[in-house]
């Protein structure tokens, strides 16, 4: 049974950058579904039983059965993805990362604004709904890209990259707020990225 993060917030704390009803059918729904969805799809093939979800993304072409395979990826991403999302942000985020991960920008974007903007551009050119992401791998690389869906790189890669941190671009998570302007909301969102969480995710995949 996979269980939603619990959020370490209020549904209103993210404001002005994300508005507390968005907050709320993110969480309460959205979320709640891929997650409940997903639990259904696990009692349908033996494989998915005892693994991480994380080794259920990266092994999904072990579930045989397309329609099965098909329910895992898109709501064991979805549960994943949004467990990332919602422990990644902070009231008190915000300014910049520090230590390790900073200096692996530097390495890798040149500065964190070279950072930002990568992502940005990830993040509003995805066409239709999906995913803007900061990856590492085991080597402290890091990589920026866009999924579709709820798609992201430990699906894509078969575990070799792992997301520290996504930008939902599904138009759920800032229609209420930005309408069509995409590219407003991902602006507004470096304002509640909780960069010592995102160390955090970075030190857990070099490992
Ligand atoms: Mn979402």
């Amino acid at each position: 049974m996979f269980k939603q993060i619990n959020l370490r917030y209020d549904f209103n704390a993210l404001e002005p950058s994300i508005d507390e009803l968005t907050m709320v059918t993110h969480y309460t729904k959205h979320h709640a579904t891929y997650t409940n969805n997903l639990n259904s799809a696990l009692e349908k093939d033996s494989w998915l039983s005892g693994k991480t979800i994380e080794e259920i993304l990266a092994g999904l072409d072990n579930v045989k059965d397309e329609a099965v395979r098909t329910a895992v990826r898109n709501n064991g991403g979805g549960f994943y993805n949004h467990n990332l999302y919602f422990d990644t942000l902070s009231p008190s985020g915000g300014g910049s990362p520090k230590g390790v991960l900073a200096a692996a920008i530097d390495k890798d974007f040149g500065s964190f604004d070279g950072l930002k903007e990568k992502l940005s551009a990830a993040a509003v050119g995805r066409f239709g709904s999906g995913w803007g992401w900061l990856s590492a791998n085991k080597n402290g690389d890091l990589k920026i890209s866009s999924s579709p869906n709820q798609d992201n790189p430990i699906l894509e890669t078969k575990g070799e990259w792992s997301p520290i941190f996504g930008i939902d671009v599904w138009e759920h998570a800032y229609y209420l707020k930005y309408k069509n302007v995409r590219a407003d909301y991902v602006k507004a969102i470096y304002d509640v990225i909780d960069w010592e969480r995102v160390a955090d995710y970075y030190a857990k995949v070099r490992g």
